[in-house]
């Protein structure tokens, strides 16, 4: 057991954190109010092998631990939310899968131009009726000239509209309703039509959009076997859920950084509010729980780098998080009072950011759900079958 981070890790948490005390926070309000999706960093994280950062060098990525990559995340979304989603969901749910379920011939040809972060990578298995029951999506997938014509909507995608690869999931066997008849496929841009733009209560700095699908692939753009892509979309999940909750943890040190701050210059009755043992226990409770969600983030990432099984504990570490930040940002709001529900202060940024953590890659009632299983033994029981 050890508790130290090696002298790598060290360092990338440290060389991200300055990039983005230099190129994201000083920008994170005006990203938010104005909307925008910013392209530039990207650009900017890609040159410093941020956008391929647990990729291995043969395939463009930087070769460091998936615990590195989980300290990226953190530093990224401690800035800003909206860049850390971002860089997750093409980290986890896009170039990580491609790597691990793809032909040689597959990694090849798609994986080094994400892990340079000359593309940026969306992951489409969302629908407007299949979202927890992801199972129910009815995208198809049916022979047609060799290959796959692919027909279908898709909704609440991440960076949809900015993307240069998809990864997407449809339905191969029509005749067999629910996870079992999917498959997953790699598209390019130009197969996919961007066909609406979420407004959302945060994360503004990052993109969801509706998507639709009418194209006809090669055989080769099938990822992993047919009727398969369940398996390659949970497998995917397990992981990127680490990531969103490292997100998660990077937002409430954020709001715990500024409360903090706060407690020790705000004066009320002739003292700083920080002498109150009220506000004394919210900032001790804040501190604790960030910790205990961040070593719950950094022992689900030393399990998976270490290819052991990490469904449950990947589970726990986002279910503990993505509440761990909606309730300590709402308290770092409540240190700051009035100051804290105005924009003259992040706190209510982090607030509106902090939801979504327990809502994507799983809801928290997905999460609780996977870990009973998980614990009660009970994996293999589909929730169609009752
Ligand atoms: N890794 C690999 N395979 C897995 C897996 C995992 N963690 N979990 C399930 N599977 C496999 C099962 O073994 C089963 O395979 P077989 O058909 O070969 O037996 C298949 O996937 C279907 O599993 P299951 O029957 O458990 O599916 P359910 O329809 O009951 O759904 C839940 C299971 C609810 C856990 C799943 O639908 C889920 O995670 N939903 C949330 C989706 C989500 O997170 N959406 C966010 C999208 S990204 S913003």
């Amino acid at each position: 057991m050890d508790f130290e981070l090696s002298a790598e890790q060290k360092e990338i948490q440290a060389f991200t954190r300055d990039f983005v005390r230099g190129e994201i926070e000083p920008h994170a309000a005006e990203w938010d109010r104005e909307h925008h999706f910013p392209r530039e960093v990207f650009a900017k994280l890609a040159e410093l092998g941020l956008m391929g950062v647990c990729l291995p060098e043969e395939y463009g990525g930087a070769g460091a631990d998936f615990l590195s990559y989980m300290l990226v995340i953190e530093e990224l979304s401690r800035g800003d939310a909206g860049v850390g989603v971002t860089v997750a969901v093409h980290t986890s749910a896009v170039t990580l899968p491609l790597l691990r379920f793809g032909t040689e011939e597959q990694r090849a040809r798609f994986v080094p131009p994400l892990a340079r972060g000359e593309l940026i990578g969306a992951f489409a298995l969302t629908e407007a009726e299949a979202g927890s029951d992801a199972g129910a999506l009815r995208t198809s997938a049916t022979r047609e000239d060799g290959g796959w014509r692919i027909s279908g909507a898709k909704q609440f995608i991440s960076t949809a509209e900015a993307a240069g690869t998809f990864l997407l999931f449809a339905r191969t066997d029509p005749d067999t309703p629910g996870a079992r008849g999917v498959s997953a496929f790699v598209l390019d841009a130009d197969q996919i039509r961007v066909t609406g733009r979420e407004e959302k209560l945060g994360l503004n700095s990052s993109t969801t959009n509706s998507i639709a699908v009418d194209t006809v692939v090669e055989a080769d753009r099938l990822l992993h076997e047919e009727g398969k892509g369940f398996h390659v979309a949970m497998a995917t999940l397990d992981g990127g859920r680490i990531g969103i909750a490292a997100q998660a943890v990077g937002i409430a040190q954020a709001a715990y950084d500024v409360a903090r701050e706060y407690a020790k210059e705000r004066h009320a009755f002739g003292q700083p509010i920080g002498r109150f043992q009220a506000i004394q226990h919210k900032l001790a409770d804040m501190s604790m729980e960030i910790d205990a969600a961040r070593l719950l983030v950094h022992r689900a990432a030393w399990l998976k780098q270490n290819d052991l099984p990490h469904t449950e504990a990947g589970a726990k570490a986002k279910l503990f998080a993505s509440e761990m930040a909606r309730r300590q940002t709402g308290e770092a709001i409540q240190i700051l009072g009035g100051y804290g529900y105005t924009k003259e202060f992040p706190v209510e940024r982090y607030y509106r950011d902090a939801k979504i953590t327990e809502i994507y890659e799983g809801t928290s009632e997905i999460q609780r759900l996977v870990i009973a299983r998980s614990i009660l033994g009970l994996q293999e029981r589909s929730l169609a079958a009752g």
